[in-house]
């Protein structure tokens, strides 16, 4: 690297041979870390191989048919949204969308879908080697949801991936659609209230990145706590997407903290926040046709914004619902790719199609485009049998738990893990009972892990409302619960129930203002330089950010790539079950660089409990050993 570091250096370029600048150039001596890709992705199969992946069941490795790949139309990309959105920015887009006849349409496939159904779990490989067929097939999308949510530290934390890295793989092969995300307002796609100007720069930092329409929302509706990132989309120049969290249903007269009236003062306050569209975030599914109906209408009489329905198809009423709104005027819907459709994620886009049939609205898209991705995900979901949620039929009992699509699957998982699987169905009753404890709460990301929360420690400890209220003093109620009744995650609508906030608390004092105003700014610049320190590699300020929302996880991430690399250059198969015996496969690691590796064989185990596994990489014998862990 000596020798490179000199001919490479402009003096030497420039023919000044006088080598008295070897002296006087500190940067010559620094090399680049030696790079051993191969032997590090050879540990992280050897490991894999030998004991498995957390979350896969354990035995020989699935054979999985052959990915149908969608043929790609021949010719340039069409143009579409994105070069709207570059023309005439945010405002002149969402003037366009209103003009738009036919109702639009945004793909969830690659974030809330996969949320909602597969624990997050689809990997960036299996985004990347479809987004081009996707962008030639469906021109006409208003977007495509990509990123955000629970997406991104499922990314670091289980998928060992970088979520920054899928977004610039992805956009990189998506000039003309929109780019989304989902941002929890001050939470950001955390689960805590962050300082502002940790809110600012990760919004500065996604729209460089790609992400072009930010759905902001609040755990609470407290358009107060949804400002800040509103306005950093604005400054940032793209679409800021406001939402009110929709929960209760408008049609039960006898629920009347949540009514016609609550939505549109919201939508107003949110109107005059700078929302260049409106989002009914229906996290649910709670939001009945009739409802949709009334509700649309009655947004389009009272805002001038475009407005889009986002729900989930739980109850089974989701093409109906969807109609309706699209009846009442509703611009924009969400849906996902039909084979990662339906149940806990979004109603399917191939259905809606049909179901619009000899309807003015119809959408604009091209149904054999959306039949042959929905080839492709049918035979990619198979990779993610073993996160399959255990929600395999409508289940319109949701109007009464309210839970929402990602959380039913990932609470009955806390609830196994603390053995008590088998009083599912009154944890699901304990659950809507905390709700109403709590004031009638809305529940969506981090509100209702608090919910969940709550909900589970009452059954773990055999605790009725009443018992909550007579031994309180005594009770050591979860963390999250304590913070909640703090006033860190907000003010709810209309307060707190004052009787209980009191026994959470413990005569502790709540606060009412803002949480981003009192938490002390992140200093971006100390982070990097520990980072750097810490990590021995130039670290970005994509890392500095991740790190600032969630440090142990983004160290996790950082030491698991400086053992086993960069694992998400294996393919979905092997990162998750390994090799078997003789297999082979290719690996491309970068552009033109490709790696052969063949696992040979897995030896008996040693009396110190490790196992030698041997390879062969690019046709030399190589040996790794581990530990075997069963
Ligand atoms: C998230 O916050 O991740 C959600 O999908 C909420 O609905
Ligand atoms: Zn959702």
């Amino acid at each position: 690297p000596f020798l490179y570091n000199v001919v490479a250096h402009e003096k030497f370029l420039h023919g000044t041979y006088d080598t008295s600048f070897i002296d006087t150039s500190p940067e010559l001596f620094v090399f680049p870390p030696p790079q051993d890709r191969g032997t590090k992705l050879l540990k992280y199969l050897a490991e894999i191989t030998v004991n498995g992946f957390d979350g896969i069941t354990k035995g020989p490795k699935p054979s999985f048919p052959p990915v149908r790949m969608p043929k790609m139309p021949d010719g340039p990309i069409p143009e579409g949204t994105k070069q709207l959105l570059d023309k005439y920015g945010p405002e002149g887009l969402a003037a366009w969308v209103k003009e738009q006849k036919e109702v639009l349409l945004t793909d969830t496939t690659m974030r809330d879908a996969h949320q909602s159904l597969l624990a997050t779990r689809i990997r960036t490989q299996d985004m990347a080697t479809v987004i081009a067929p996707t962008v030639r097939l469906l021109p006409n999308l208003f977007s495509l949801e990509v990123w955000g949510g629970a997406t991104f530290d499922v990314a670091y934390r289980f998928l060992k991936e970088d979520p920054w890295k899928r977004l610039a793989a992805l956009r990189q092969q998506c000039p003309n659609i929109l780019f989304q995300m989902l941002l929890r307002g001050s939470n950001a796609v955390g689960y805590t209230n962050y300082p502002d100007n940790l809110i600012r720069s990760f919004v500065h930092h996604a729209a460089e990145a790609g992400i072009d329409v930010f759905r902001i929302f609040d755990s609470l509706n407290w358009v107060k706590a949804m400002a800040v990132a509103i306005d950093a989309v604005r400054t940032s120049g793209k679409v800021a997407e406001a939402s009110f969290c929709y929960t209760g249903d408008i049609l039960d007269k006898s629920r009347s903290k949540y009514d016609l009236a609550y939505y549109i003062n919201i939508a107003k306050d949110l109107e005059r926040a700078g929302a260049h569209i409106l989002c009914i975030k229906d996290m649910a599914g709670l939001i009945k046709p009739e409802a949709a109906y009334r509700l649309v209408s009655a947004l389009k009489e009272s805002i001038d914004l475009p407005i889009h329905l986002h729900t989930h198809d739980t109850s089974g009423n989701g093409i109906y619902t969807c109609a309706r709104a699209i009846d009442a005027g509703v611009d924009i819907v969400d849906v996902a790719i039909s084979s990662l459709a339906g149940m806990s994620s979004q109603p399917s886009a191939n259905t809606l199609y049909y179901a619009l049939e000899g309807n003015g609205r119809q959408p604009n898209v091209n149904i054999h485009g959306l039949n042959e991705l929905s080839h492709y995900w049918e035979d990619v979901r198979a990779y993610y049998k073993d996160f399959e949620s255990s929600l395999f039929f409508p289940n319109p009992e949701v109007y009464q738990h309210e839970m929402p699509g990602g959380q039913y699957s990932n609470l009955r998982q806390q609830a196994k893990a603390l053995g008590l699987e088998s009083q599912w169905d009154k944890i699901k009753k304990v659950y809507r009972q905390v709700n109403d404890m709590f004031g009638d709460v809305i529940k969506v990301t981090p509100s209702s892990k608090i919910v969940g929360d709550m909900a589970l420690f009452m059954v773990e400890n055999n605790l009725t409302e009443d018992d909550i209220y007579e031994l309180g003093e005594t009770l050591d109620f979860p963390n999250s619960v304590v913070e909640f009744f703090t006033g860190l995650i907000g003010q709810p609508y209309q307060g707190f129930p004052k009787e209980l906030q009191r026994i959470i608390l413990k005569g502790k004092e709540p606060i009412t203002k803002r949480p981003g105003e009192m938490l002390e700014a992140v200093n971006f610049s100390e982070i990097r330089e520990t980072l750097n320190n810490t990590l021995h590699r130039p670290v970005n300020a994509q890392d500095v950010l991740a790190y600032s929302l969630y440090p142990k996880v983004f160290l996790d991430w950082a030491n698991f790539t400086a053992t086993y690399g960069d694992v998400s250059v294996l393919d979905t198969a092997t990162f998750f079950h390994g090799l078997k015996p003789r297999e082979e496969i290719r690996v491309d690691i970068e552009q033109g660089k490709t790696l052969v590796i063949k696992l040979i064989s897995i030896e008996d185990p040693l009396p110190d409990g490790t196992r030698i596994v041997n390879f062969e990489l690019n046709g030399l014998p190589r040996e790794v050993i581990v530990k075997d862990k069963s």
